[in-house]
């Protein structure tokens, strides 16, 4: 390569554009910087110098450096560079999937740094939302998604139950709100919503009542049809999470009761009566990282970003089909939610399952990377969450700040409101 062949500290001017990671064919799913058999006499990567037509170019300068050929790949990986535009540019929903697997494929540090930089500059720095899960309707689920241990086909010891009343959902959110939480979001082992027109109106009340607390409320009750989607919205929703958990080709591996496309359906439907949208996935379900990638690439072009992204890593449940999966390292939640901020800045990236089994200097690297969300309380649907006490002390050591509710459907009415409120936090 052109590249080995320089001295290593070669005096060069560099011809430096700041690009959208781009359209150079040359460049099509390599892990480096340089483009294969890029004939540029150029050592920095030329991010579409090669292709014509290729627009979106934010900047373009020259400089004088003194620098080796090495420090100046691993200044300008794809992370950097597709950080760099992220600063400077609206959102991009065009990502390819090769510019999502070139960023997720940076070296760990320029993930780390950049995530890092797209946080501080899309939000504000340190201030972490802290959402409060509460299983109304458990177990007992017909479908088949084989990491969850609410469907009724594996032997895992959750007991189907029935919906829960009004004054314990109520007293949950409370107490949650009292804890310092500003979301309160309420789960249902259900396929869908179609035929439970009882146990749908009484949510509509919980999601009222909440509402009128003043937190935000969120529901992840399955598969919505429009009209329970615009009912949600008349009774004050905030947020629906619904994931679709990992790519769309490993997804059958996963579940089979229903579709990718149901899902995104959904996701829909959603967006158009104007929720909030929460979808993101689970990673360690035996995907590999190419599953991850296609994960992130369908959220990032959706025709909008969701606004809230959470990436769980698997817990494990015995007597589920995954329940022998090797648990997640945190390098790879690093590395996941530091792709998902940078392709998708302006999304709350959810620090989720699986938290608990992390040490709380593994989970600062989460938030440097570019997590901003967190599940607290001590349970999540059905399994422990991390404990209390030790929250609200990881709080203080790292000098995080509990996000206030938002009920502009979790984003601001306007950019120049959004850039308001990070310059007030910086
Ligand atoms: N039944 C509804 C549905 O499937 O949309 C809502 C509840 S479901 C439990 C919500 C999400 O929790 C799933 O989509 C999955 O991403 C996540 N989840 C469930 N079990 C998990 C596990 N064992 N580890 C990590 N995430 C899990
Ligand atoms: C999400 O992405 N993770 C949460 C929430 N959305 C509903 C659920 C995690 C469930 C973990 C397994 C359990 O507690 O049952
Ligand atoms: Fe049912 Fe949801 Fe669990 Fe799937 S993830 S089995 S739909 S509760």
């Amino acid at each position: 390569m052109a590249v080995a062949m320089r001295p290593l500290t070669a005096r060069i001017t560099l011809l430096r554009r700041l690009a959208a990671l781009s359209h150079c064919p040359q460049q099509i799913a390599s892990t480096s910087p340089i483009p294969r058999g890029c004939n540029s006499d150029v050592a920095v990567p030329c991010f579409g110098k090669v292709a014509s037509g290729h627009g979106a170019f934010v900047r373009e300068y020259q400089s004088e450096v003194s620098v080796s050929p090495n420090a100046l790949a691993s200044q300008e990986s794809p992370a950097a560079v597709a950080g760099e535009y992220a600063i400077r540019n609206e959102p991009r929903n065009d990502w390819t999937r090769e510019e999502i697997q070139a960023i997720y494929e940076s070296p760990l540090m320029d993930l780390l740094l950049y995530g890092a930089q797209v946080h501080k500059h899309t939000h504000k720095w340190r201030e972490v939302q802290q959402c409060t899960l509460l299983s109304i309707k458990t177990g007992g689920c017909s479908e088949d998604c084989s990491y969850c241990p609410q469907s009724s086909r594996y032997d895992t010891g959750v007991k189907a139950q029935k919906l829960l009343s009004e004054d314990i959902v109520l007293e949950a959110a409370k107490k949650a709100k009292e804890a310092g939480s500003s979301r309160f979001c309420m789960g249902a082992a259900w396929r869908d919503t179609v035929g439970r027109k009882t146990n749908f109106n009484q949510i509509l009340e919980y999601v009222k009542e909440i509402r009128g607390m003043g937190m935000e409320v969120c529901c992840t009750l399955g598969m919505l049809e429009q009209k329970q989607a615009e009912q949600l919205k008349t009774a004050g929703l905030t947020a629906y999470n619904h994931n679709l958990d990992t790519s769309r080709e490993y997804y059958p591996n996963i579940i089979t009761t229903r579709s990718y496309d149901e899902r995104l359906k959904t996701l829909e439907l959603v967006r158009d009566a104007g929720i909030s949208v929460c979808s993101g996935g689970i990673i360690g379900l035996g995907e590999a990282e190419e599953d991850r990638v296609g994960l992130l690439h369908t959220l990032a072009t959706l025709p909008e970003h969701p606004e809230s992204v959470p990436i769980n890593a698997l817990l494990a449940v015995k007597g589920t089909p995954l329940e022998n999966q090797k648990p997640v390292e945190v390098w790879e939640m690093v590395r996941m939610i530091a792709t998902a901020r940078i392709v998708m800045p302006r999304a709350m990236v959810r620090l989720s399952a699986g938290r608990v089994r992390f040490s709380q200097p593994e989970q600062a690297l989460c938030f440097m990377a570019g997590a901003n969300s967190i599940f607290t309380g001590e349970k999540l649907l059905t399994t422990p969450n991390n404990d209390k006490d030790a929250d609200q002390q990881m709080f203080q050591t790292l000098g995080l700040i509990p996000k206030p509710p938002n009920f502009n459907q979790g984003h601001p009415s306007s950019v120049d409101e959004r850039v308001e409120e990070v310059a007030v936090a910086a």
